[in-house]
C-alpha cells in the first residue's frame, strides 16, 4: 500500500453516532483518504467478479437492481432471499479496507470480519430495498461495517414499529458501523433516484458464525 489509508483527523472528519432512538450506528466521514478511496473504487470495479443475481420474490424470479460480489474465508457461504453464495477469495484491496474497518471498530466493538458483500450501484436506477441484516449466520446484534466509494447516496433507516426514519448520506471514503440492536429494530435501504448520478461501490464487512456440523 503506497498511500495513507486515513486522512489526518480534523473537526470535519470526526465520527458521530446517528440520533436513532434504538440501536447503535456510528458514521465516520472520510475514514479513507481521498486518494485511497479513488484508487480502491477503480481497483474494485476492475478486479471483482461482478454478477447480477436473480432472486425469488413473491414466487417470481427477478434480477436484483445492482451488481454484487461475495468474498470471504473459505467456509463463509451466505444465503439471503433464497440466494446461496460461495465466497470468492479475498483481494489485496478488500483485505486493506477490512483492516481499516477493524481498526475503526477497535476500541468499541472489537470485531474481526471474515466476509464482505460488495455491491456496485451503476447509476441512480440501481438500489437496495428495505431489509435488515439479520440472517441467522450473523448471530445476535451483529457488527457490520459499511464502506462507501464513489457517488454519495442517501442511506435510510426505518424503525420496524414506530416507522421513525433517519437518513444519512454516505459519502466517498466513509464507513458506517451498525452494531447493538440496530438490525432488530430497523430496516435500511438505498432508494432509486431519477438524478443523473455516477457509480457507487458499497462494501459491507460481516462476521459469519459457523454452525456446528
Ligand atoms: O449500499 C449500501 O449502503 C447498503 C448495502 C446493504 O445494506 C447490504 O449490503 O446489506
Ligand atoms: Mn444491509
Amino acid at each position: 500500500m503506497q498511500f495513507s489509508l486515513f486522512e489526518s483527523p480534523n473537526d470535519n472528519h470526526a465520527p458521530y453516532k446517528l440520533p436513532l432512538s434504538e440501536g447503535d450506528v456510528t458514521y465516520f466521514p472520510n475514514a479513507l483518504s481521498k486518494k485511497a478511496s479513488d484508487t480502491f473504487f477503480d481497483q474494485l470495479q476492475a478486479e471483482l467478479p461482478w454478477r447480477q443475481d436473480t432472486i425469488r420474490l413473491f414466487g417470481k424470479h427477478v434480477k436484483i437492481p445492482r451488481l454484487q460480489s461475495w468474498h470471504g474465508d473459505e467456509e463463509c457461504t451466505y444465503t439471503y432471499s433464497n440466494l446461496t453464495m460461495s465466497p470468492n477469495p479475498w483481494t489485496e484491496s478488500l483485505l486493506d479496507i477490512k483492516k481499516c474497518c477493524e481498526v475503526l471498530c477497535g476500541t468499541e466493538h472489537k470485531t474481526k470480519f471474515n466476509s464482505v458483500l460488495a455491491n456496485w450501484y451503476r447509476n441512480g436506477q440501481d438500489s437496495m430495498s428495505f431489509h435488515s441484516d439479520d440472517e441467522p449466520e450473523l448471530g445476535i446484534n451483529p457488527v457490520i461495517a459499511s464502506v462507501t466509494l464513489g457517488e454519495a447516496r442517501p442511506f435510510v433507516f426505518k424503525h420496524k414499529e414506530t416507522k421513525e426514519k433517519h437518513t444519512q448520506v454516505l459519502e466517498h471514503g466513509s464507513v458506517l458501523i451498525m452494531a447493538g440492536s440496530t438490525q432488530s429494530h430497523y430496516v435500511h435501504g438505498i432508494a432509486k433516484t431519477a438524478k443523473p448520478i455516477g457509480g457507487r461501490i458499497n462494501l459491507t464487512f460481516r462476521h459469519l458464525i459457523q454452525r456446528a456440523r
